[in-house]
């Protein structure tokens, strides 16, 4: 397995490699990819740079073209990939083709827009002049992302990058490199040229030789917050637009006036849906006193029934393994930093039950009588834990949920029109659920968090364009004479 550069598969010139494994089952080796270095992140920026000379150039509907054709093929290899990504990073297969499905939608999306790419134009001060702006690229963008979208979140930065006539190379997660491929493999075949679009594979030596680079000009990053501070803080020196999309500990509160199935329904599938490794996953629940008990006897009998598995292999499984060796050694000293602080009335170890043994497996854990100030209320774990707190008000259930670093997605389930809208007005989250979960967010709106989760930038819908281009304001002065502004007309 190799890097994509210029439309050619090229090994590392180090030569080095590291092994992706299937964490369903750890001695499932899917393959070696290239651990590259500087030399090899330059070698794709030259490239993309090469290559974004003529990309601008080409009429942006054109470029569409060709994002709606990437849209037919990752909907024709759906079944494939799909495959390909539950083996690698360990969702069910259900789940896979729902992450391409988000690809094809932000690559029909994408295509569309491109004869959407609108400007502003308004009446100039002085006669015979007209004020325009236009949408304009930027260059090579340098896109870092984490393994647990490993097609859709790569989708909602590359392919509006692209539309907007942006070259780009991507380092895909060292824990979803084969994904990657494909992606490479479906945009070349769609027809971008060599170049537009290449792919680097390695752990943070490449990721920080792209932010690193001069010409790379744009920084698109998913994942911790710790490394997308550190991201930005360089990319501050270097002068260099960047987009994160980091942590979140998204709550879910719950109203005694609520539908309680449904509430129910909304954690299960927020809390344990990807084994809770979504930025967007329920991590805390925060249950208005009147209902706790009663919620919490059934939220407990539903989450024992969940049944853990490889989805590969086990067609009845709905939740995964966790990511790696590293991810499961933190998920756990969560649970035993969760065990001091409140009471688990579910899970709190690890399955190796029968072929789990092999895998990365944790079953779902559930802690009550969590207090605002534990580390499993405030720090994001990652992985299938939900921290439930209880509110003696809807005042109270609202300032537990705002009492977070970050600031990413929420969800309240209520009957009450009127504790529904003060929600929406007072939750600080860039994404308010109204009797849904906190998971489930659609291509073709804006995606992105306040606070401690991102930088000001919003992915998906019409705002990523945004990100993907700069502002070129234009004066066309067809008066024949010098007009002084601000000067001659007043
Ligand atoms: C992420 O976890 O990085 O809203 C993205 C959702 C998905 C995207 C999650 N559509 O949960």
């Amino acid at each position: 397995m190799k890097n994509f550069v210029s439309n050619q598969w090229l090994p590392s010139s180090t030569g080095r490699t590291f092994n992706n494994l299937n964490p369903a089952d750890a001695t499932d080796v899917i393959g070696a990819f290239p651990l590259s270095s500087a030399d090899d992140v330059a070698a794709a920026v030259d490239a993309a740079s090469v290559a974004y000379k003529q990309w601008r150039l080409l009429p942006a509907p054109k470029r569409g073209d060709i994002l709606r054709v990437a849209g037919d093929i990752f909907t024709r290899r759906k079944d494939e990939l799909a495959a390909i990504m539950t083996r690698e990073m360990g969702k069910t297969l259900a789940e896979t083709k729902g992450d391409i499905q988000e690809a094809i939608d932000t690559c029909y999306y994408a295509a569309t827009e491109t004869r959407r790419l609108f400007g502003y134009n308004a009446p100039s001060e002085m006669n015979n002049k007209m004020n325009m702006s236009f949408r304009m690229p930027i260059g090579v963008c340098g896109i870092i992302t984490a393994w647990n979208f490993p097609i859709a979140v790569p989708s909602w930065k590359i392919i509006p990058a692209l539309a907007c006539g942006n070259t780009v190379v991507f380092k895909p997660s060292d824990d979803s490199p084969h994904s990657a491929n494909i992606f490479a493999e479906i945009l070349q075949e769609a027809g971008l040229p060599a170049g537009v679009f290449n792919v680097i594979h390695g752990n943070g030596e490449a990721g920080s030789a792209i932010v690193e680079h001069p010409d790379v000009r744009v920084v698109g990053f998913t994942g911790s917050t710790t490394t997308g501070n550190a991201i930005a803080a360089r990319c501050g020196a270097l002068n260099k637009k960047v987009s994160l999309e980091m942590g979140g500990k998204n709550a879910q509160i719950v109203m005694p006036d609520a539908d309680m199935d449904l509430a129910l329904h909304g954690v299960l599938w927020g809390a344990f849906g990807t084994t809770g490794q979504r930025c967007t996953a329920t991590s805390r629940l925060i249950l208005h006193e009147a209902i706790h008990d009663i919620f919490i006897a059934e939220l407990v009998k539903q989450s024992s029934e969940l049944i853990l598995g490889n989805g590969l292999s086990n067609a009845d499984a709905q939740v995964g393994p966790v990511i790696n060796q590293r991810q499961l050694d933190k998920i756990l000293s969560y649970i035993e930093i969760g065990k001091g602080e409140a009471t688990c009335v579910l899970g709190g170890e690890r399955d190796v039950d029968g072929s789990k043994a092999n895998g990365f497996f944790v079953k779902p854990t559930i802690f009550t009588d969590v207090e605002r100030t534990d580390r499993i209320f405030q720090e994001e774990i990652f992985g299938p834990v939900l921290s439930v707190a209880k509110a003696t008000s809807f005042e109270h259930a609202l300032e537990l949920a705002n009492d977070s670093a970050y600031g990413l997605s929420s969800s309240i389930y209520t009957r009450d029109v009127n504790a529904a809208f003060t929600a929406i007005r007072d939750i600080e989250a860039g994404i308010t659920y109204i009797n849904a979960p906190t998971i489930g967010a659609e291509a073709h709106m804006p995606f992105g968090g306040i606070k401690g989760t991102g930088n000001g930038h919003r992915e998906g819908g019409w705002t990523v364009f945004d990100i993907f281009t700069e502002w070129k304001t234009v004066y066309v002065d067809f008066s024949g004479k010098l007009q002084r502004a601000q000067i001659d007309n007043y």
